[in-house]
């Protein structure tokens, strides 16, 4: 195989890897990182920034930690938001981006290619369109939380994810 062949070929495999998961298994339980902050995870950042409560007033307040627990159904670590919003630098366009989540009280945000949705929960955007991009919601509901998977698919060109006693873990591109 000739240099030629060998690069085109190495581009080609570069472009079938460019997929990665965010499993936040790296990062020490119990840090606590403040809105403002950037939490380093996988090679990626991940920009802890304010959120917008249910009645519409945002707050700085808020801060992520990485909890051991296992809420968002994911294993080792995951992500807490309390009162944040994630917002993911994954390296954009994306085709797709599943994640795992639980929700244990109050509302939670969503935005997707500059279209954001504040909301009780996540059930009712499951089988609509967020920003061009199509919504499932697989959750499972019980008196005191919702956990599942979400998935977006559609040409992705930014997303972030909060919420105020919310959890995700496995945050995974193609
Ligand atoms: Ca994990
Ligand atoms: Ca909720």
């Amino acid at each position: 195989m000739n240099a030629t062949r060998t690069l085109a070929l190495t581009a080609v495999i570069a472009v079938l890897l460019s997929g990665c998961c965010l499993k936040f298994n790296d990062l020490a339980p119990g840090t606590i990182y403040p809105v403002g902050s950037s939490i380093s995870t996988g090679g990626k950042t991940v920009a802890v920034e304010p959120f917008q409560w249910g009645n519409g007033t945002w707050t700085s307040a808020g801060h992520a930690k990485v909890d051991a627990s296992n809420f968002a159904g994911g294993s080792a670590n995951e992500l807490r938001a309390n009162n944040v919003n994630f917002n993911f630098q994954l390296g954009y366009p994306l085709s797709k981006i599943t994640y795992k989540f639980a929700d244990y009280g109050g509302n939670e945000n969503i935005k997707v290619n500059n279209d954001f949705r504040n909301v009780p929960n996540f059930l009712s955007l499951n089988n609509t369109t967020i920003g061009g991009v199509q919504v499932t919601v697989t959750a499972v509901q019980t008196p005191s939380s919702i956990r599942g998977e979400m998935i977006l698919q559609g040409p992705i060109s930014g997303f972030t994810v909060g919420g105020q006693e919310f959890w995700i873990d496995e945050v995974c591109t193609e």
